[in-house]
């Protein structure tokens, strides 16, 4: 199964592997393994713990890393010198198991150093963002103690380099607080994709365990054509456990179509991926207003029409136009499922066309996507 969650695999080779799978396995045997991993996936959750001096950017960062321009529903308040006196959550608009936690400061009146760990219940976080301003503090000392001694990683992130990119030219970037050989990643919460951002989250998400990693990158804002590679692998995990769903509920033949598979299921299916790719209209508003470009010019870079329309009525057409490849397919394949699957004869081939037209959609989407960030970050 991990073997088929490669991107760039063929539908045909795909299916021959699950063949495989299948006759040593029964196809219970890979439906229920399918949905088991999937299963974790959606269960699996990630919290990041972001914390530093007021006024370093740490709402800021907690945005971008959310996709979330300032002043968005949902996003953290930026320009606020209060000092936070509560661990603040800020979920995921889109991943609700994906969570950003701004910590109060540590040493202050109100948390002592040694009560900290406890107070803001630091071992529930699986990392941490320390961004730093233009000098490291004992306090920032103080809560890498604590951190170290739950064994948990820690980042050092210098962010608004954008703003202070003048001052900064005079800098060195090593810090000078005894963890000399630790990074700081220099980052502009304002502009994602460029300084040290995508190399900080590919260094983060390779310290991650499977699912960990996969939610996180799931949950990247899309700035490039390499996000969007990430998701699409990922997406191809979501597209057998959409086959396996339309096996689970025994879909029956379209009328006019001919060929079994979930209409709801592609729907949902299909929604999800659009979303992930940040296609939707909101993603596109967003992400207009973000590099200030007119929605439509980045709208124009989406050339497949389905894409702005996933209704039942445009699934089943693309079901219908696609019927020559896909249930060709799924036809010969289900030829040799049918000997082993035995009575089921219905359900692999709703398992095969779901995943068939799903899988051949998934270039198209992804061809969109990268279009459209090229449009969005060029000059
Ligand atoms: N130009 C620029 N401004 C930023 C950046 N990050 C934060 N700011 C601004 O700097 C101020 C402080 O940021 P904020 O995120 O509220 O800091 P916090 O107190 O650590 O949460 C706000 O006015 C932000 O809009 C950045 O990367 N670039
Ligand atoms: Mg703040």
């Amino acid at each position: 199964i991990d073997n088929l969650s490669h991107a760039e695999e063929k539908v045909s080779r795909c299916t021959e592997e699950l063949g495989s799978l299948y006759s040593e396995m029964g196809f219970e045997a890979v439906v229920s393994k399918i949905k088991e991993k999937n299963e974790a996936l959606e269960k699996e959750t990630l919290s990041i713990a972001v914390t530093g001096e007021s006024g370093t950017g740490k709402s800021a960062l907690v945005n971008a890393m959310r996709d979330l321009n300032p002043g968005e529903p949902g996003a953290a308040e930026e320009g606020t010198t209060e000092q936070t006196m509560k661990v603040t959550r800020y979920k995921h608009p889109k991943l609700e198991t994906v969570c950003f936690y701004d910590l109060p400061g540590i040493g202050t009146l109100n948390f002592p150093a040694r009560d900290y760990a406890k107070m803001v219940n630091l071992n529930t976080y699986d990392l941490f963002i320390i961004v730093i301003g233009n000098r490291f503090l004992e306090h920032d000392a103080l809560l890498i103690r604590e951190i170290q001694k739950m064994k948990k990683q820690f980042y050092f992130v210098r962010s608004k380099i954008d703003f202070e990119f003048n001052n900064l030219k005079h800098q060195n970037r090593e810090n000078d607080c005894g963890f000399s050989s630790q990074e700081v990643f220099l980052v502009s919460s304002r502009f994602i994709k460029d300084l040290d951002f995508p190399r900080f989250c590919d260094i983060l998400e390779s310290q991650l365990s499977e699912n960990k990693r996969y939610i996180f990158q799931l949950s990247l804002p899309n700035f490039s054509a390499d996000v969007v590679r990430k998701k699409k692998a990922i997406l191809h995990r979501k597209i057998l456990a959409a086959a396996a769903a339309s096996f689970v509920a025994g879909a029956s033949p379209i009328p006019g179509v001919s060929i079994a598979c979930d209409i709801a299921i592609l729907v949902k299916t299909f929604l999800e991926i659009r979303k992930s790719f940040g296609l939707d209209d909101d993603s596109l508003g967003s992400l207009a207003l973000k590099v200030g470009k007119p929605v439509e010019v980045l709208k124009a870079e989406v050339k497949n029409p389905f894409i702005y329309d996933i209704t039942e009525t445009s699934v089943i057409r693309v079901i219908a136009g696609s019927t020559a490849a896909v249930a060709v397919m799924a036809a010969e394949e289900a030829a040799h499922l049918i000997p082993i699957v035995g009575s089921v004869v219905g359900a692999p081939v709703s398992f095969l066309t779901t995943y068939g037209i799903l899988r051949n959609s998934l270039d198209k989407f992804e061809q969109s996507a990268v279009r459209v960030i090229i449009k969005a970050f060029e000059a």
